[in-house]
């Protein structure tokens, strides 16, 4: 069975891009993978975080993780810091990595654009994430495409330190969705939907009340020409709603297109109301019934063990091809 990992930060506000591009493949991905999904608390804090907070925005991303059909049964969910192999083999890659590479990392150069003074973290970041990957000796990294350049990094590094050294890593593909894959802004369709943005009608969180969706979609930017058709250069607002539409109702864009001709934004957006907040409804019930569960805690305990076992394996294999320790 091909291994699968992939890992969501716990800044808050998990959205729709989220859910659309990485989350929904954890669901589909394990009926017939080997999958390990994690929590990865230690690249929030590349950016200073409140510890109160993060704390609890660790249990809401793995309760969401619960929430959206991941089955504990079937995959492994825990939270990064909890299995030390993370660190270490960040370091040891940290010195197979050259600093021009990572300043090339496009999401770098957006996080540091304008500041006098960045964190280190922010730059060595794309190297844990390959650290995350490489622990686990994982075939299938299901990611959105904002993470491609990461990902080429990650398989970079594993193939140089399998030429440098003895074949040590496997070396991972990135897997994307045909639809989903980059979910822009609601206000904004030329920049990708973020936690991070400050008008939060710009997104869809997950746990969002129904009447904050109904708002977000209807004032979501379109065009003037008042035709439903999927034309990203020329229709980027209408084209992304289309997109959200087709992937959580399961219907083809060129169906919506038909369904829709003739038809008006308010009627089209109305309708997606409905759409989005049903498939929400369920996601949203059972995050509220697993979030203050003691069960929660003792899957993500098991899950940090189960995920220890795999990564002692891969330390004690790289230690001994870079010739560390006695
Ligand atoms: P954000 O940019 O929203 O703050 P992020 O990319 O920094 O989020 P994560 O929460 O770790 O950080 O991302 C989790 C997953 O969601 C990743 O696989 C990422 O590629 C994917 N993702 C993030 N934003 C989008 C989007 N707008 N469309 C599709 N996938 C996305
Ligand atoms: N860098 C990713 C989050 C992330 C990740 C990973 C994704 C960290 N480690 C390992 C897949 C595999 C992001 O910002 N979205």
């Amino acid at each position: 069975m091909k291994r699968v990992f992939s890992g969501v930060q716990p800044t808050g506000n998990i959205h729709l891009g989220n859910y659309l591009g990485a989350l929904k493949q954890f669901v589909e991905l394990q009926e017939d993978h080997e999958c390990i999904y994690c929590i990865v608390d230690e690249h929030a804090i590349t950016v200073p975080q409140n510890p109160k907070e993060l704390k609890e925005h660790i249990l809401d991303v793995a309760a969401l993780y619960l929430a959206i059909g991941v089955d504990p049964k079937k995959a492994i969910v825990f939270v990064q810091s909890q299995v030390a192999g993370h660190a270490e083999l960040g370091w040891i890659l940290n010195c197979c990595a050259n600093t021009g590479e990572l300043f090339r990392m496009t999401q770098f150069k957006a996080k540091s654009n304008g500041k006098e003074s960045v964190g280190a973290g922010l730059l060595t970041y794309p190297v844990l994430m390959a650290a995350d990957i490489l622990l686990y000796d994982t075939d299938i990294v299901p990611v959105g495409n904002d993470q491609k350049q990461h990902i080429e990094l990650t398989r970079d590094l594993a193939i140089r330190v399998n030429n440098r050294y003895k074949d040590t890593f496997v070396v991972p593909d990135g897997r994307f969705m045909k639809a989903g894959a980059r979910i822009m802004a609601l206000d904004d369709p030329t920049s990708k939907m973020s936690k991070s943005a400050e008008n939060i009608h710009s997104r869809i969180s997950l746990l969002d009340e129904p009447s904050k969706i109904k708002k977000s979609i209807m004032k979501a930017t379109t065009d003037s020409d008042g035709i439903i058709k999927y034309d990203l250069e020329n229709k980027p607002g209408v084209s992304n709603l289309l997109s959200i539409y087709s992937v959580l109702s399961g219907k083809t864009i060129e169906d919506l297109e038909k369904e829709y001709e003739g038809k008006g934004y308010g009627d089209f957006k109305k309708d997606l109301v409905v759409v989005v907040t049903e498939a929400l409804a369920p996601i949203k019930e059972r995050f509220e019934e697993i979030r203050h569960s003691k069960e929660l805690i003792e899957i993500l305990e098991d899950g940090a063990r189960r995920a220890d076992e795999i990564a002692k394996k891969t330390m004690k294999r790289v230690r001994d091809n870079f010739g560390l320790g006695i």
